[in-house]
């Protein structure tokens, strides 16, 4: 097992498309496993492979603190989600910032795990919230992306100030 480094905003890699998981085997074994660690180091709440620069469709879910083991979603898909609610989210891709987001707080997912089996679940609340915060990373998306128009553009505007500020 090891510790990933996190990518963080502007870092294009965070925008990159995600791929099919096709070879259960044990890369991929690997990168759930590391993932599920670097997740538990960093305590946030999920984490998604292109967070760390991985291309595949992998995320780990864990809103125990640590206490029980991540929940792991391979090429996951949502069948189905209702009840939108303004949801306050951050990203340790994004440190530092914070910001309500509309999200469906239902959801029902159907994703493979570690051995390729496939699954369906329901989630709600912050599962569910976290479920599609992950399933953003899978395709370059980030939560900055869904704030507001004037509070996304005061976001970008701040965020390159103080680029500027640190070169
Ligand atoms: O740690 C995290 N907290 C969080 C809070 C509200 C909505 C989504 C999240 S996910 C985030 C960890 C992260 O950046 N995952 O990609
Ligand atoms: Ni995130």
């Amino acid at each position: 097992m090891a510790l990933l480094a996190i990518l963080e905003y502007p870092d294009p890699r965070l925008r990159l498309t995600s791929q099919p998981v096709e070879a259960f085997d044990a890369s991929l074994g690997r990168l759930v496993d590391d993932l599920c660690e670097t997740l538990r180091a960093s305590k946030g709440i999920g984490l998604a492979a292109p967070q760390t620069g991985d291309r595949r469709q992998v995320l780990v879910i864990d809103l125990s603190g640590g206490k029980a083991e991540p929940e792991i979603y391979i090429n996951p898909e949502i069948l189905a989600s209702t009840a939108p609610g303004l949801v306050e989210e951050s990203c340790l891709s994004v440190p530092g910032v914070v910001g309500n987001v509309v999200r469906a707080t239902q959801v029902r997912v159907r994703a493979r795990d570690r051995s390729g089996e496939a699954f369906e679940r329901d989630l709600e609340g912050m599962s569910a919230v976290c479920l599609q915060h992950e399933m953003d990373h899978l395709v370059g998306k980030l939560f900055v992306d869904r704030l507001p128009l004037l509070r996304r553009l005061r976001f970008r505007f701040a965020a390159s100030r103080a680029r500027a500020q640190a070169a």
